[in-house]
């Protein structure tokens, strides 16, 4: 909580100077809007605040500008509530996790924390390294994989939907609880990386007619307005199931999950605060509303 609001610092901060003054009108209405379109929070989605906000402070009768920096803080978490779901776990064995995302989101990153995460809910992981394109990347996974002492599923130079089948054929044998395929960074306008990723969703369902279970898209928060675009885009070719937002202990602005709850609502399981193994929490609106807001 602390990291968060850290790293949403900057956006609290342009947001509270807006009920300094001494009346609710339309300047600070206007300046409302400004601020929240700079946190990337969207055209729709500051609409939508704005007008939720004139109908709270109507409601409440509240004449304090700074009585309404709460009054928004409610806004705002009833907005993002929808994407407050946790990953479910058990319903399957294994359940099988296709991470997807751009380069460098932090996919590879937030399976370490995830496999460490869910050891400490007492599941057995096994990570696939299905971003075949650099040894790099394997060995990467790998280092992860030591931490957590979990095993993981590898192969020099394979085709990224043929270690996946392998992972899930092995998460079977093995009567692992989760299994976690770890896929390489692209571009949604990068068809034919998008049509592997969905090879890959293909072949993991011929090893295990209901998998994958979970088909989670990760992005840094640092994205802005494009975060939107990336869900849209992933969702269009995979069915996501949910998101990981990464990076929010640094420079991101916040917003982003506003628009993303107005435009495409899909759950935001977790959030990664940090480089370390144990930086990534599960999504609350209610906090995350107030860390931005603080
Ligand atoms: N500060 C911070 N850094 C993060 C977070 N998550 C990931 N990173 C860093 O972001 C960089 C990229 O992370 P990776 O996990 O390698 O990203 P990736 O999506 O697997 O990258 P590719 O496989 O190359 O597409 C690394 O330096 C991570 O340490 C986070 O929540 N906070
Ligand atoms: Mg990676």
């Amino acid at each position: 909580m602390e990291r968060l609001k850290a790293g949403l610092r900057k956006t609290g901060t342009s947001i509270a100077t807006v009920f300094t003054g001494t009346q609710i009108n339309d300047a600070l209405y206007e300046e409302l809007e400004d601020a929240l379109l700079m946190a990337d929070t969207g055209v729709k989605a500051t609409q939508h605040l704005l007008d939720d906000l004139k109908r709270r402070i109507k409601e409440t009768k509240t004449t304090e500008p700074a009585a309404v920096k709460a009054l928004l803080a409610d806004a705002l978490a009833d907005l993002l509530r929808p994407l407050e779901k946790p990953l479910v776990i058990g319903e399957h064995t294994p359940t099988v996790i296709m991470v997807a995302g751009v380069n460098g989101a932090g996919k590879t990153t937030s399976i370490g924390k995830l496999t460490r995460h869910l050891a400490e809910e007492g599941q057995t992981v096994l990570l696939a390294a299905a971003d075949t394109f650099r040894a790099a990347a394997r060995e990467q996974l790998g280092v992860w994989a030591n931490r957590n002492t979990v095993e993981i599923v590898s192969q020099e130079g394979g085709d990224p939907a043929a270690v996946s089948f392998d992972a899930v054929s092995a998460g079977k044998a093995r009567k692992k609880d989760v299994v976690l395929v770890d896929t390489a960074g692209r571009l949604p306008t990068q068809l034919h990386l998008m049509e592997e990723l969905r090879k890959i969703k293909r072949v993991v369902a011929k090893a295990d007619g209901s998998a994958p279970h979970e088909v989670l898209l990760v992005i840094d928060g640092n994205t802005g307005q494009n975060a939107l675009a990336q869900v849209r885009a992933f969702d269009d070719a995979l069915q996501l199931t949910g998101l990981v937002v990464t990076k929010l202990d640094g420079t991101a602005k916040g917003g982003v999950l506003a628009a993303i709850a107005q435009e495409r609502p899909v759950p935001v399981y977790f959030i990664g605060v940090g480089e370390k193994i144990e930086d990534l929490e599960t999504f609350s609106a209610r906090e995350f509303a107030q860390a931005l807001l603080a």
